[in-house]
């Protein structure tokens, strides 16, 4: 019998991508008997919903007039370490390099001045923008390099974020090349075509489902005038779930275009396994996508994808096959795709079925929690990293 780990996450409580990641993931944990602490400034959404036997750990940090903004991110540290030395945390996890590996760097550096207790061994997650846009700006590189070198083990969401990894962070010294990819998951229980039932109005007009934070990589505007081509006189409808900065940019659009009626925006909702097995497609339009989890959770849903052939993005949707992908700029060619699913239903469901064949086969949640937990096991097993003789 193998014995139960103490594993604290950090991660960013985002309504999507990596918070819904690091949240499933603790959640899985502690469904497997783990202790499992998620550190963060606000609870995640994913968490808010079903808790379960996860501790949370709100750290919002002392608001003082010489800060020009709080800085959360210490407060958070500061909190890992106390529940360090009150219950000896065997891994920290930070998700999203910054600033979460920089704080699992300091915790298990103040924890290795104490001879009384193991340091915890630190995986580093990355999800995306955090190598792509942000850790690779100038103003960042040198600090992601060295955490994710830093760290005992760093992890990519897929081989293309992987390969972007090696190329801004690798050096000479072979310094944060040491990637492994474990790829994003899905509830497929919970994501599941029978969902859809509740909110699907038999023969009612084809819809397509986008969710997404609405950030300018989205291309939300640039999707609103694809599905304007894509439905040119037919009744289909698109729906947008999800908040951000170019929410009232994609509704001028739709305004402007005339499809105003045609275009209903949810704002961010936690029927999603519902609202994304009810409708014909899933689109995403993105600039870069590591992975598109909101794709992967559409797919086990049993709704094919219409994406642009960004990143990680063809690693989950099989063009053709579980769904159709386009070049990014090809604003034409991702009507045309999605106009051939809006209108063919049954074309749009045997490649719905397709996909969900794929999330169930290469992305369910217990196979890819399973990697997580091995890797872990594997961290405790092997010499330290800080070992001089052993450093990565
Ligand atoms: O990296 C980001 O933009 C943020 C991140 C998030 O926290 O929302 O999204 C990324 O991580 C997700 C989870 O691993 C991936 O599914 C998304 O593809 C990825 N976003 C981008 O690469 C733009």
């Amino acid at each position: 019998m193998k014995r139960s780990l103490s594993i604290g996450i950090l991660c960013h409580p985002t309504y999507g991508g990596s918070g819904v990641v690091a949240s499933e993931l603790a959640l899985s944990l502690a469904e497997l008997g783990h202790s499992v602490h998620l550190f963060s400034h606000a609870v995640p959404p994913r968490l808010a919903r079903t808790p379960g036997s996860v501790h949370m750990h709100l750290s919002r940090g002392l608001p003082y007039p010489l800060f020009a903004s709080t800085p959360h991110d210490l407060a958070i540290t500061s909190s890992v370490l106390s529940v360090h030395r009150a219950e000896g945390l065997d891994i920290l996890h930070a998700h999203y390099a910054l600033p979460h590996a920089v704080s699992a760097f300091l915790v298990r550096s103040a924890a290795e001045t104490d001879p009384t207790l193991p340091a915890p061994r630190v995986v580093t997650t990355l999800h995306g923008t955090d190598i792509t846009i942000v850790g690779s700006d100038a103003s960042y590189s040198p600090l992601t390099q060295f955490v994710i070198a830093a760290s005992d083990a760093a992890t990519a969401v897929s081989e293309s974020l992987a390969q972007d990894t090696r190329r801004y962070f690798c050096d000479q010294t072979g310094s944060a090349c040491d990637i492994e990819v474990i790829p994003n998951f899905v509830d497929t229980d919970e994501f599941h075509p029978a969902a859809g039932e509740a909110c699907r109005t038999p023969g009612g007009p084809p819809t397509a489902v986008h969710v997404s934070n609405f950030r300018a990589v989205k291309r939300v505007p640039w999707l609103v005038d694809a599905f304007a081509r894509a439905s040119e006189g037919t009744e289909a409808r698109l729906v947008l779930i999800g908040d951000g900065p170019d929410c009232p940019a994609a509704r001028e659009r739709a305004t402007r275009l005339g499809i105003g009626e045609r275009v209903e925006f949810l704002g961010e909702r936690d029927d999603l396994p519902a609202r994304l097995a009810a409708a014909d497609v899933f689109c995403l339009a993105s600039a870069t996508e590591s992975f598109g989890l909101s794709a992967l959770e559409a797919m086990s849903s049993g709704t094919p994808v219409v994406a642009t052939r960004v990143g990680g993005v063809p690693e989950v949707v099989d063009d053709g096959r579980s769904g159709l992908l386009c070049e990014v700029d090809d604003l034409d060619g991702y009507a045309d795709r999605l106009r051939s699913l809006l209108l063919d239903t049954a074309r749009a469901s045997e490649m719905g079925a397709v996909a969900r064949r794929t999330a169930e086969e290469r992305f369910d949640r217990r196979r890819v929690v399973g990697g997580y937990e091995d890797l872990y096991r594997r961290l405790i097993a092997a010499p330290r990293a800080s070992d001089p003789a052993t450093a990565r």
